[in-house]
């Protein structure tokens, strides 16, 4: 089943891969794993996309049917919300950079996963990453980028954020599709994190360790 969801999502069948996804969550799959799914259907769109088959709109059909199906694992997900504190971030789409459902849905299980998340939206300047660093004072910073332009921006926003006297005080980590360990080293973080699962991982043992 959850093979014919990401079948569905890839050639845009908006109404049965809701249908099946609808499916696969009221028959307790885990939403996490619903997600990683359709993860794996968007790099299909990607690659049809690069070849010539796909165009914008369908690129936007994706994102449109993604967001409906994150909504429906995130109604899933809420009935687990506890209460405790766990920690700080702060997270954005770096600048240049617009796509924000991968985003979306780490700061969604952040949440849930008791981290306090600042969520400064896409194409977010350096400065505005610095002014909101200096203002509610982090435990982690997460850099979002799917674009592979979008590691120099990465690369400026660490740079400003240790100009501002700050990286001392935070962990960054960064995440988005073509991101990896390299590209980590490469623009200054600390960690890079390959899906929503981990990036908790890796802030819930920042905010322990310190
Ligand atoms: Co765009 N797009 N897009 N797009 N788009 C890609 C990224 C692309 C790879 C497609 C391709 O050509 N194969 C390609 C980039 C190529 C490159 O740079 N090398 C591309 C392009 C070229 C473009 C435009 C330039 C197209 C154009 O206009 N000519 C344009 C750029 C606009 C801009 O940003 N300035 C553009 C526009 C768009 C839409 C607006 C139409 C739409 C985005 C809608 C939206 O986000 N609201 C869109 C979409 C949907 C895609 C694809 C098909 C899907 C992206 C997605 O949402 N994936 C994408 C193809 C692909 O990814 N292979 C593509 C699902 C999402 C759940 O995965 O974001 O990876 P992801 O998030 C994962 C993990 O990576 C991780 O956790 C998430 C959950 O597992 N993660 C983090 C993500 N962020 C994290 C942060 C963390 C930790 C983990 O901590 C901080």
């Amino acid at each position: 089943m959850s093979e014919k969801l990401v079948n569905l999502i890839a050639d845009l069948q908006e109404e049965e891969a809701l249908a099946t996804a609808r499916q696969l969550i009221e028959g307790g799959t885990d939403p996490m794993a619903i997600l990683e799914r359709c993860r794996e259907a968007t790099e299909i769109v990607g690659k049809r996309f690069e070849q010539g088959q796909y165009f914008i709109p369908d690129l936007l059909m994706s994102g449109e049917i993604l967001q409906e199906i994150s909504e429906l694992a995130k109604s899933r997900m809420k009935k687990g919300i506890t209460t405790g504190y766990a920690g700080k971030v702060v997270m954005g789409t770096v600048e240049g950079d617009l796509h924000d459902i991968g985003k979306n849905i780490v700061a969604f299980f952040m949440e849930a996963n008791d981290f306090q998340v600042f969520d400064l939206g896409v194409d977010v300047t350096p400065e505005k990453f610095v002014e909101k660093i200096r203002e509610v004072q982090p435990d982690v910073v997460g850099m979002s980028g799917l674009l592979t332009v979008a590691f120099k921006a990465m690369k400026e926003t660490v740079d400003a954020i240790k100009e501002a006297g700050l990286r001392e005080q935070v962990k960054i980590m960064i995440g988005g599709a073509p991101t990896n360990e390299q590209v980590a080293n490469s623009v200054g973080a600390d960690a890079y994190a390959k899906d929503a699962q981990h990036g908790i991982e890796l802030a819930k043992h920042w905010v322990t360790s310190c």
